[in-house]
């Protein structure tokens, strides 16, 4: 089998222009191509992404550019119809993907017709991509643009091995939710088998994402999507720092450059800023910074020149337009207002410029100036010191880079304050030459072996492991349940025990565990389980014996077991402990506790049972109430590590009670009573399911509602999916015996 390399990304490395009547390819400019590019150079493989606008006219022309991209640089081209492209690229990739998860929430705009195009445009790609794909092959979708990809390619080749790598950061969980679809979004990335993000920042709020928005808990490094386990990395992206160290040692071109600029600006200190024309970029924040640098240090005046590259992008977007104008506006201002015959203080280019005349200016550059409002990570942060190994240049950086991670010996700026980032940039001019050579040199040997090689290494290695740990994760996970293979083996078996959980499994959950009274159909449900006389029937619930009384007291053919195991109710006789005596005085010191963690959780509630106290934070803030939850568990193990009570997590509560109060203690007291089932189903989704999952040998039908992980040998998607199975068990069909 091959490990062939398939990338997908928005944009292809290579871009169509009409120039003079023509189809012509260039290179795609931007921080995607410049870290791809290298490394499918090096590695091989092949490489799908739009190839642009197409019009109308001379189409055979352009299908001949295209081909040749196909035979000569393994680039194949996804054809979008116009207005499929409009919608998906200007529409909902960057009006409202782009400002949301760049924390610009009021430039958000967004259009259910944009969000048609992006789904569209999605299964476009899916399709390109099952096209070329052989099994064996590695799948590494690219950037915000394909969030939906990786769910669509699983659901047309299972066993696909497919990464995401997001370039932009991954924004908070207060600003995520706001995104229109924000659910598609989420769950078209768990399709993936790896989800990696520029920093641990971005993953954290990824992971919040997932918990506020699916209310799916996740590990750091991997989160549950039924059996399947998705890996979570941060990977930081990098540079081919050599492509610029080969540039300054032996391209000629470069060489002129660097000589023609050294002698324009003699004199002179160089100030450098490249970016592309966004508004997360912070350009006119730099500028307005700079002007305010210029007045209050007259001294610079003449002496420092700002040489602003600033190439454009998503022109067809108001936003640009209006960044573009108030851009050209602000630097016509400080020129006019500052600049002398002499001096022009910023030099403005408005489009992309050679790489060779790029890498003359990082070596020529006193500083180079790295100002975005957010980016994702920021590679020209990272170009820049890769063109210094002597150590003369300062880098200073915005803190809301994702570099600013990894490059903490940069000046680091927030570039909302622009008084402050005019006297950091003030002392980057004046930094004294140890201080100057020591952090750049440090700054260098990092870029130098973060390289992007190493984090295509990496992502690749981790996306190949968390193929493999398929395997062995599918072991400790739950198979999804066959409703033919369980309802064959109810029909045959002469007794048969079916043990099932409440709240969670049977009905969904409520603001208040009270409020969970069952509707008539759950009630007729049971009573048909109940009434048959080959099954005996327990519900076992977390819930106490009076509520268990009230809603299933007229249900009389039932066992009720109810705070979680500590009290048993057999069919037709009266509540008993599953222990006597049972102890309670412990309530009275563990209640002070509880009561302090309600004080602490706004939402949170006490319940007092008669055997347990209950935290309950179902109602809390989802993240703070989790990480309470542990923070209560932990002090309580500690206090009652000597006793026979226990402090467990459930499905957002942790109660207290004692250790043999489980589900398995009470299923072993149903089983003394109803000796030798040969058919054995038990259903929960609770940790307090657990233990009847445990102790239930082979061969039981255990259950698990909702994805893993879990002992259970079986899952269903939710309630109603095992409520429809159940409900089959009482058809007549079933009832018969074999
Ligand atoms: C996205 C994320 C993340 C710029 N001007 C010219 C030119 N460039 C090249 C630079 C650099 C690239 O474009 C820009 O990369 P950035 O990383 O700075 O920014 P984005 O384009 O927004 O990239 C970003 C990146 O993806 C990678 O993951 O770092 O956070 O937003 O390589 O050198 N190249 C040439 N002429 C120019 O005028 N030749």
């Amino acid at each position: 089998m091959s490990n062939r390399l398939i990338v997908v990304s928005n944009r292809l490395p290579l871009t169509l222009r009409k120039v003079d009547g023509h189809w012509t390819t260039e290179r795609s400019s931007g921080g995607l191509a410049s870290a791809m590019n290298p490394i499918l150079r090096r590695n091989g493989g092949d490489w799908i992404g739009w190839a642009g606008a197409g019009g109308e006219e001379d189409q055979e022309e352009r299908r001949s550019v295209l081909q040749d991209w196909v035979q000569k640089k393994q680039c194949f081209a996804v054809e979008l119809p116009d207005e499929v492209a409009t919608g998906f690229y200007e529409g909902y990739s960057n009006q409202t993907l782009w400002p949301v998860f760049h924390n610009f929430p009021s430039q958000l705009k967004f259009d259910a017709k944009d969000w048609q195009a992006y789904v569209e445009a999605n299964r476009i790609f899916s399709k390109a991509v099952v096209e070329r794909y052989k099994p064996g092959d590695l799948v590494w979708v690219h950037d915000y643009h394909l969030m939906l990809l990786p769910q669509m390619l699983r659901d047309e080749l299972p066993d696909v091995a497919v990464g995401f790598f997001l370039h932009i950061p991954f924004p908070s969980s207060e600003i995520f939710p706001i995104l229109p679809r924000r659910e598609e979004l989420l769950q078209g990335l768990l399709g993936a088998d790896l989800v990696a993000f520029q920093t641990h920042g971005h993953l954290q709020q990824f992971r919040s994402a997932l918990l506020r928005v699916l209310g799916i808990e996740s590990k750091v490094t991997e989160v549950a999507v039924d059996a399947r386990p998705v890996r979570l990395e941060a990977l930081p992206i990098g540079i081919a720092p050599k492509e610029y160290a080969d540039l300054l040692s032996h391209d000629e071109a470069t060489a002129r450059n660097h000589a023609e600029l050294i002698a324009r600006y003699a004199g002179r200190r160089v100030l450098l800023a490249v970016d592309r024309l966004d508004y997360t970029k912070g350009i006119p924040e730099r500028l307005r910074a700079y002007a305010l640098l210029l007045r209050s240090s007259s001294e610079l005046r003449e002496k420092v020149v700002l040489i602003q590259i600033a190439v454009p992008t998503r022109e067809g977007i108001d936003t640009y337009q209006d960044l573009r104008t108030e851009v050209n506006r602000l630097v016509g201002e400080i020129n006019g207002k500052l600049g002398t015959p002499n001096w022009t203080p910023v030099v403005y280019i408005n489009r992309s410029i050679e790489r060779a005349e790029l890498a003359a200016l990082y070596q020529l550059a006193d500083v180079c100036w790295v100002g975005p409002l957010r980016d994702g990570m920021n590679l020209v942060a990272k170009e820049y010191v890769a063109c210094k190994a002597e150590g003369n240049g300062v880098l200073v950086l915005s803190e809301f880079a994702g570099a600013a991670a990894e490059m903490g010996e940069a000046l680091l700026i927030n570039p909302f304050d622009e008084e402050r980032t005019a006297s950091t940039v003030e002392r980057a001019l004046a930094l004294e030459e140890d201080e100057r050579r020591q952090r750049m040199k440090t700054l260098h040997a990092r870029v130098l072996r973060n390289n992007v090689f190493r984090w295509g290494d990496r992502f690749l290695t981790a996306l190949q492991e968390a193929v493999s740990e398929r395997g062995r994760y599918t072991d400790t996970q739950p198979k999804r349940l066959r409703p033919a293979e369980v309802q064959q083996a109810y029909m045959s078996a002469r007794r048969r025990l079916l043990a099932l959980d409440y709240e969670g499994t049977l009905v969904p959950f409520t603001a208040h565990p009270h409020q969970s009274a069952p509707l008539p159909s759950v009630l007729t449900l049971l009573t048909a389980l109940a009434r048959e006389s080959k099954n005996c029937l327990a519900l076992m619930s977390g819930r106490p014996a009076e509520d268990l009384d009230r809603w299933f007291g007229a249900i009389g053919s039932m066992w009720l077991v109810a705070e979680n195991g500590a009290e048993l109710k057999p069919p037709g006789a009266s509540w008993e402990p599953l222990r006597s005596p049972v102890p309670t005085d412990w309530k009275a010191t563990v209640m002070p506790i509880l009561e302090h963690f309600v004080d602490r959780t706004p939402g949170s509630f006490v319940e007092e049972k008669k055997y347990a106290l209950v935290w309950h934070h179902r109602l809390a803030e989802p993240e703070f109430g989790a990480w309470l939850a542990n923070e209560l568990v932990s002090m309580l193990e500690a206090m009652l590590a000597e006793t026979e009570l226990r402090a467990f997590r459930g499905q957002k509560i942790v109660e207290v009670r004692p250790v043999w109060a489980n589900k398995g203690e009470a299923l072993e007291r149903i089983l003394a009573a109803y000796s030798q089932p040969d058919f054995l189903f038990a259903a929960g989704d609770d940790r307090t399911d657990e233990d009847l999952f445990e102790r239930l040998r082979d061969g039981a039908w255990t259950v698990h509602v909702g994805p893993g992980p879990t002992r259970a040998a079986f899952m269903v998607r939710d309630f109603e999916s095992l409520r429809s199975l159940l409900e089959t068990f009482t058809e007549a069909r079933y009832l018969r015996s074999a």
